[in-house]
C-alpha cells in the first residue's frame, strides 16, 4: 500500500507498483497525468532502435493507455485543483492487481471520489483491463477517455510490428478500457482486434475472475512463508510477484534486468536472467524456465556468430542481448565531464557462455525433462563446452589458460584467469562431456542429436582434458581462490573504511585506485561458491567467504542476495540476515538510488535463492532433490513449495522439526543424509546437535 504522492518518490513507486504477466507490463503510474511520473508500457521482445549515438536496441514505447481525463462539470481535476484528502494505492500481490482511491477536495468545497483497478491478465497474457469510477457530490463527472470505436495501432518493432487495440466503454460515471496486444513473431495468431472483441465479449467480472484464478494458481506453487521477520515476509511476496508478472514461456523473449517495470538497460538481458531470476521458475514453474531458455537456444547462431568474429569455436552469447541475439552492450558511456568511457562488458565478459550452459543444466537437474535436452539444451552445453575449448590457450607453464576477461567484478578489466569464470568454464565443459555420454548412451534419439550436432568421437573426452588443464587460482594451503591473476598483489583496502555498503567504489575511490585495489563490486569468488557449491566445500566456501566479504562494496544489486545465501551455508547467520535485509532494500529502500528505472529482477531471483537455497537449503542435484535448512534465530518458520521432477514437495521448516509434503514420490536428500525415495505424503525430520534424521513418514491426520 502506498499512501500520498511524494514527487520525490514517485518513479521508484511506480516501479513497485507495476502490473505484468511477462508479455506486457505498465508502471504503476496514476492515470491522469503528472510531471513527476515516468508512465510506461513495455512488450516483451518490442525492441527499436535507440536513437542516442551509440545506442542499440531499447524496449519500443507502447502508447500509454492506462490515461484518463477526470472532469467535473468540464473542468479537469487534478492533483493540485484543490487538496487531496486521501491518495492510496494498493498493489494486490495475490492477484496482479493495481487499485487507487483517491478524494480531492476542490476549491469550490466540492469533495470528488476516484476509484481505479487495472490488471495484465494471466490468465490470456494478450489482455489488459482498467476500470474507473468518478462521482462529485451534485455536480456532473465524467471521463475524457476515448470513444466507444476500438482504436487500433501498429507499434514498429525491429522483428515486426506489435498490434495494440484499445475499446473504451463509459457506462455512467465510469470507464472501462481493454487493451488487446499481438506479436506476431510470438505465433500470437488471432489479431489485437479478435483478441479484443472477445475479451469484450468475456467483460471485466469474467476477465477479472479468470485473471484472478490464474494468480492464485501461480502463487500455489511460489509462496514463500516467513514467520518472525514480517519486512522479510514482505520483501519475499514482493520479490515472487514481480518474477511471476516477468516471465514468459513462448521462447521468443527473455527478461530484462528491470523486467517489464521501467526503461533500465533498456530492456537488455543479462545473466541476471540465468543464474539469478530463472532458478526461481525452475522450482515454481518449469515451462516459463524453458521458455526462457528456448529463447537462448533460438538465438545460438548469432552466439556463434559472436564466436567467430573474435576467432572461437562454438557460441559466445552476447553480454546484452535483445530481439536478435547480437551483442548490444553499448560502446561507451558519457563520464560526468561529458568524455566517453569505453565498455568493455561486450567483448571481455565471457562468464556469461558458461552461465547459459548452467542454468540450462539446472532445468534439467530440476525437471528432468528430456525433450528439452534433446532439442534444445544439449546444443546449448556443446556449443558454449566448444568456446571454452578454443578459448583456452596453453601457456609457457604447460597450463592452460583464460585471458583478457571482465569476470562478474566488474571494477578490474582485461584479467587473466579470473577464478569465477575459469571454474564456470570447467564446470561447463564436464557437464557438457557427461551429456554427451549420456545421449550416445541413450537410443536413437539421443544418437541422432549427436549426430546432428557433429559431435566427434574424441570430442568430449578433449573437454574433460581442457577441463582438467585450466588454471583456477587455488592455494590449497589458504583454502582460497585467487580472483585473477596477481589480484592479492593488489592494495588492500576493507570497503567498510571506505564507505558503508551498498555503495558504488568507483565513485568514493576513483576508477584508477580501485582498479589497482583489492576493492571488488560484487560477488566474484562467492558467486561460484554460491552456483557450484561441490566444487567449493564448506571449509573453501568459509575461507573465501572470510576474505571476499570485507572487500565487497556490494556496487551491484546483484551482490547482496548472493552474500546471504553463502553466509547462510557458511553458518554466519548474522551476516546472512543482514544481507537478506539488504537485498531486500534494493527496491523497497532504493538502496542503489535507481529503483525508479524498474525494480531489480535479479536482486529479487537472488532473494528467493538467499531463502530457498541459503535458510531453506533446498538444491538439486541430478540424484535428489537436497534439503538442508540454516534459519537465522529470529525465524521461526520457514515455508515453500518446489516443483522436482514432476513432484510438488512442500518444505516446511519450524524450529528442529523439518516437515516435507509431497505429492507424488520423489528422491530427498536431508542434511548430510544420502538421498532417500520418499513416497507421496508427509514426512517428518527432527535436528537433534546439528545433525537431521531420516525423515518418518507420518500419517496425514
Ligand atoms: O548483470 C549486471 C552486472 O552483473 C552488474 N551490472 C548490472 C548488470 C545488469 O543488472
Amino acid at each position: 500500500m502506498v499512501d500520498g504522492f511524494d514527487v520525490l518518490r514517485e518513479r521508484e513507486v511506480e516501479s513497485w507498483l507495476s502490473v505484468g504477466n511477462g508479455v506486457i507490463g505498465t508502471r504503476g503510474s496514476l492515470e491522469d497525468d503528472d510531471d513527476a511520473s515516468n508512465p510506461g508500457t513495455y512488450v516483451a521482445g518490442a525492441y527499436v532502435q535507440g536513437s542516442d549515438e551509440g545506442s542499440g536496441p531499447e524496449l519500443a514505447p507502447v502508447p500509454d493507455w492506462i490515461r484518463l481525463v477526470p472532469l467535473v462539470s468540464d473542468t479537469a481535476v487534478t492533483l493540485l485543483t484543490g487538496t487531496v484528502v486521501e491518495l492510496h494505492r494498493a498493489l494486490d500481490l495475490r492477484h496482479g492487481v493495481l487499485t487507487r482511491t483517491w478524494c480531492q477536495s476542490l476549491d469550490s468545497g466540492l469533495q470528488v471520489w476516484f476509484r481505479s483497478a487495472r490488471f495484465a491478465s494471466m490468465a490470456d497474457p494478450q489482455i489488459l483491463v482498467l476500470w474507473a469510477e468518478l462521482e462529485a457530490d451534485g455536480a456532473e463527472a465524467h471521463f475524457v477517455a476515448g470513444g466507444e470505436e476500438p482504436v487500433l495501432r501498429e507499434i514498429p518493432a525491429r522483428i515486426g510490428a506489435v498490434e495494440l487495440a484499445t475499446v473504451t466503454r463509459c457506462p455512467p460515471g465510469q470507464v472501462v478500457r481493454l487493451g488487446a496486444v499481438r506479436r506476431p513473431w510470438a505465433g500470437e495468431e488471432r489479431s489485437a482486434a479478435k483478441v479484443l472483441a472477445d475479451a469484450d465479449r468475456q467483460g471485466v467480472t469474467r476477465l477479472f475472475e479468470r485473471h484472478r484464478a490464474a494468480w492464485e494458481r501461480r502463487w500455489g506453487n511460489a509462496d514463500v512463508v516467513v514467520e518472525g521477520d514480517p519486512e522479510a515476509q514482505r520483501a519475499l511476496r514482493f520479490a515472487v510477484y514481480h518474477l511471476i508478472s516477468a516471465g514468459e514461456a513462448s521462447g521468443t523473449s527473455s527478461i530484462g534486468a528491470r523486467g517489464l517495470t521501467g526503461p533500465g538497460y533498456h530492456g537488455h538481458v543479462f545473466w541476471d536472467t540465468e543464474v539469478f531470476a530463472l532458478p526461481f521458475f525452475f522450482a515454481a514453474h518449469p515451462p516459463t524456465a524453458r521458455g526462457l531458455l528456448a529463447y537462448r537456444h533460438r538465438l545460438l547462431p548469432a552466439a556463434r556468430a559472436k564466436a567467430a568474429a573474435m576467432g572461437y569455436r562454438g557460441a559466445l552469447y552476447p553480454w546484452e542481448s535483445a530481439d536478435t541475439g547480437e551483442e548490444v552492450t553499448p560502446p561507451f558511456a558519457y563520464g560526468p565531464s561529458g568524455e566517453r568511457i569505453p565498455i568493455l562488458t561486450g567483448s571481455q565478459e565471457h562468464h556469461i557462455a558458461a552461465d547459459v550452459a548452467w542454468a540450462t543444466w539446472s532445468y534439467w537437474a530440476w525437471t528432468g525433462d528430456e525433450d528439452f535436452l534433446l532439442t534444445c539444451g544439449a546444443e546449448i552445453l556443446v556449443e558454449t563446452a566448444r568456446f571454452w575449448a578454443s578459448r583456452a590457450r596453453r601457456r609457457r607453464d604447460g597450463r592452460l589458460h583464460i585471458g583478457k576477461v571482465i569476470g562478474p567484478d566488474e571494477y578490474h578489466e582485461s584479467v587473466d584467469d579470473n577464478a569465477f569464470t575459469n571454474l564456470l568454464a570447467r564446470w561447463n565443459l564436464e557437464r557438457a562431456a557427461e551429456i554427451v555420454e549420456h545421449l550416445s548412451d541413450s537410443r536413437g534419439d539421443g544418437r541422432e542429436v549427436l549426430s546432428r550436432l557433429a559431435c566427434q568421437s574424441g570430442e568430449a573426452e578433449r573437454w574433460r582434458r581442457v577441463a582438467a588443464g585450466l588454471v583456477d587460482g587455488f592455494d590449497p594451503a589458504s583454502g582460497l581462490y585467487e580472483q585473477f591473476a596477481g589480484y592479492f598483489a593488489l592494495e588492500d583496502l576493507a570497503a567498510a573504511e571506505l564507505a558503508e555498503p551498498p555503495f558504488a567504489a568507483d565513485v568514493v575511490l576513483g576508477s584508477r585506485r580501485l582498479r589497482r585495489s583489492q576493492i571488488i563490486k560484487q560477488a566474484d569468488v562467492l558467486m561460484a561458491a554460491h552456483m557450484l557449491p561441490e566444487a567449493l566445500p564448506p571449509e573453501v566456501a568459509t575461507a573465501n567467504y572470510r576474505y571476499y566479504e570485507p572487500r565487497t562494496s556490494h556496487g551491484s544489486s546483484l551482490s547482496p542476495a548472493i552474500h546471504a545465501a553463502v553466509a547462510a551455508r557458511v553458518g554466519a547467520a548474522d551476516d546472512a540476515l543482514s544481507y537478506f535485509h539488504m537485498a531486500a532494500g534494493i527496491d523497497l529502500g532504493d538502496e542503489m538510488g535507481n529503483a525508479a528505472q524498474g525494480v531489480h529482477m535479479a536482486a529479487l531471483g537472488g532473494l528467493w535463492q538467499a531463502a530457498v537455497a541459503g535458510f531453506g537449503g533446498a538444491r538439486v542435484g541430478l540424484d535428489a532433490l537436497r534439503v538442508d535448512p540454516r534459519l537465522p534465530p529470529s525465524w521461526r518458520r520457514l515455508a515453500f513449495p518446489v516443483t522436482f521432477r514432476g513432484a510438488r514437495v512442500e518444505v516446511d521448516v519450524a524450529g528442529n522439526t523439518l516437515t516435507l509434503s509431497l505429492d507424488a514420490p520423489a528422491r530427498v536428500a536431508v542434511g548430510s543424509r544420502p538421498p532417500v525415495r520418499l513416497r507421496a505424503g508427509r514426512h517428518v525430520a527432527r535436528r537433534r546437535l546439528g545433525e537431521w534424521s531420516a525423515p518418518k513418514e507420518v500419517a496425514l491426520r
